[in-house]
């Protein structure tokens, strides 16, 4: 529902903008008003009325604020719900290539990364809002990279704009019209935008409804965290001993990873970079009675996210926040090439399993996470009423 604040947040908004720039905003508020108003209504339409276009003058008007990009799991600080009008959110990106072990066997590849992590660094902002990039890629590294935002429009996702030899560095802004959950990834063209995408190089967007997640009945939906798992598949060369190849660059180990990549047969699917990299001391945390939203993003391969001792109570499993969500699903679904969310209300204490429910490619190959919950037991839910021992 549209509340009395965000009304005057919104006024407030067009108060503070510049006179010559207020009409132009007048024409804009209404036109997002009547999204809002269309939101209220149905969710499923929030997304599909079409905004009004802002000249460059209007667009160099709108607040402008930086976010903070963070390491997954973990995601920026952001509001759920907007305050005030569209804004630019301004984010750095530094192409980063690096050594990166994927096991503990002592397998390791040339990561290509965003900001350094596998996957890249979860993006926030909401829907209309500008979403203005700095794209660097530093002489240091050997590769050309760019970015694809699959939650944008026009120009091959910003691929075809946003192209950076080492050294070089550009400025993407796009207009997030779209509210869900988004891959990102680099494409750099042909083979190299898969050798590119197997070898770390994705991330995903958030782009929230402005009024904040809902059931898509009218019931605003809230988190009280948000964690994000990203999912990736690694193709690992051996040598004739079946020992992992080490090699001293990205791209010196092409002869070897394009036949295992045309297998289709990962060595290693894991989440967040790494065999085990969501357990132990860095598992995900939870407190019993918290709504937690977890959003998964596969960029090259199919998964099938289940929470073992728990559920997705709302799920939007092709990632789009427009749609209305699942409710009560036991395993979703996340195509490969997309990212999904699920929102779950932990009710028991303990360690649960969040892992792609492909049980081999959970258990053998890596694809699974911890979350541990802390809290009161509830009998009333489960209780063990016989320990095991042995039968007479
Ligand atoms: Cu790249």
């Amino acid at each position: 529902m549209k509340s009395k604040k965000e009304a005057l947040d919104r006024r407030s908004f067009l108060k503070a903008s510049t006179a010559s720039g207020a009409a132009a905003f007048g024409a804009f508020a209404l036109a997002g008003n009547q999204s809002a108003m269309a939101a209220t209504q149905s969710a499923d339409s929030s997304s599909m009325t079409a905004m009004a276009s802002l000249s460059e003058e209007e667009i160099a008007a709108l607040p402008r604020v930086k976010q903070e990009l963070v390491a997954p799991p973990f995601v920026p600080e952001h509001e759920q719900v907007a305050s005030g009008g569209p804004k630019v959110v301004e984010i750095t990106m530094t192409c980063i290539d690096k050594p990166w072990a994927v096991d503990d066997t002592g397998a390791e590849v040339w990561a290509m990364t965003y900001n350094g992590s596998v996957p890249g660094p979860l993006v926030v902002c909401h829907q209309d809002d500008y979403v203005e990039l700095t794209l660097k890629n530093p002489s240091t590294n050997t590769m050309e990279h760019n970015i694809d935002f699959h939650a944008s429009t026009g120009a091959l996702g910003g691929g075809a704009l946003t192209h950076v030899a080492p050294g070089q560095e550009t400025v993407l802004r796009f207009r997030a019209t779209k509210a869900g959950v988004y891959i990102y990834h680099c494409a750099p063209g042909g083979p190299m935008i898969p050798y590119h995408v197997v070898h770390g190089m994705n991330g995903a967007i958030m782009v929230l409804p402005r009024d904040g997640l809902s059931d898509g009945k009218g019931n605003p939906l809230r988190y009280d965290r948000a964690y994000y798992i990203g999912e990736q598949d690694f193709y690992v060369p051996r040598d004739e001993n079946g020992d992992w190849k080490k090699y001293d660059g990205p791209a010196h180990n092409f002869a070897d990873v394009f036949p295992i990549m045309r297998t289709l047969i990962p060595t290693h699917i894991v989440f967040n970079g790494k065999v085990g990299a969501l357990t132990g001391d860095a598992a995900m945390k939870a407190k019993v009675g918290e709504s937690v939203l977890f959003i998964h993003s596969q960029a090259n391969r199919d998964s099938r996210p289940h929470l073992i001792g728990g559920h997705g109570d709302y799920v939007w499993e092709a990632g789009s926040f427009a749609d209305v969500p699942e409710t009560g699903l036991e395993t979703w679904f996340i195509r490969g090439g997309s990212a999904g969310a699920a929102l779950y209300t932990f009710h028991q204490p303990g360690v649960y399993v969040y892992l792609n429910h492909n049980l081999i490619e959970a258990v053998e190959l890596g694809a699974a996470s911890h979350v541990v919950v802390e809290g009161e037991w509830n009998d009333d839910l489960m209780k063990q009423v016989k320990k095991p021992t042995q039968m007479t």
